[in-house]
């Protein structure tokens, strides 16, 4: 049995808790808030003083990152080919990149000025522009319509899903659904990852946290490139 903790949001879990329901085990998804974090970093649950940690038969593992790969190992979705592998590693580390531009706003205690940081970001050429065009980019390059050019989806594929359609969700002031009509091709990849049968059913529900992951979310931005 494995068990993740984290937050209730989707935050850094949400990949995760998606590849322990590919995987087809038995998991469990449990939901701390700031009390029961700290008390599991009292207790010395957690490895690195962070969530999200997975208990897994063989112990505790901390770092999102490395829950990712041993939950979409568990699921079958690591590449065998260690240079197909390395490359959905590479796509997964520049996506986590992501944090550096983005984090820091969290500091930010003037809305105003926080929700100017943040969209600085978006402008033309901007951090977070650049980033979603040099994605973008990948994905139009794509020979089999996944992110790393595998055979099948790679946990590129739900990092990138995931944590790309979270940012705009609303809950960080500033940034906003309709900046994705600058990204055409996102939103043709948002399209595919959330008709993927697994995808679609898992968020077939009305968590209202985790609305950007379904099919309609954003059918009503700009003008995508629609597969
Ligand atoms: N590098 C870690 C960072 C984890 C992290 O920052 N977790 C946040 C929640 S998203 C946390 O535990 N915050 C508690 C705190 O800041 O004290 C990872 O990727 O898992």
């Amino acid at each position: 049995m494995h068990e993740i903790v984290y937050f209730e949001s989707p935050g850094f879990a949400e990949v995760s808790r998606f590849c322990l329901e590919l995987s087809g085990l038995e998991w469990k998804n449990t939901v701390v808030d700031w009390d029961g974090y700290m008390q599991l970093k009292e207790k010395g649950d957690l490895p690195w003083g962070y969530l999200p940690i997975i208990r897994s038969p063989d112990g505790i593992v901390a770092e999102s990152n490395a829950l990712l790969r041993y939950t979409g190992a568990l699921a079958g979705l690591e590449p065998e080919d260690l240079f197909i592998r390395a490359k959905v590693d590479e796509l997964v580390e520049v996506i986590n990149g992501w944090r550096e531009a983005f984090i820091p706003t969290f500091s930010i205690e003037d809305l105003d000025e926080k929700i100017a940081a943040r969209q600085a970001l978006f402008v033309e050429d901007g951090k977070m522009d650049r980033a979603l065009k040099a994605i973008s980019h990948v994905f139009e390059q794509s020979t089999t319509g996944w992110l790393a050019n595998t055979e099948s989806m790679s946990i590129a594929d739900i990092k990138a899903f995931m944590d790309t359609f979270m940012m705009f969700s609303g809950q960080f002031d500033g940034v906003t659904a309709d900046m994705l009509a600058n990204y055409p091709s996102l939103l043709a990849f948002h399209e595919k990852m959330s008709n993927e049968p697994k995808v679609k059913k898992y968020y077939d529900n009305d968590d209202k946290a985790r609305w950007v992951f379904r099919p309609d979310a954003f059918l009503d931005i700009g003008d995508s490139q629609h597969i």
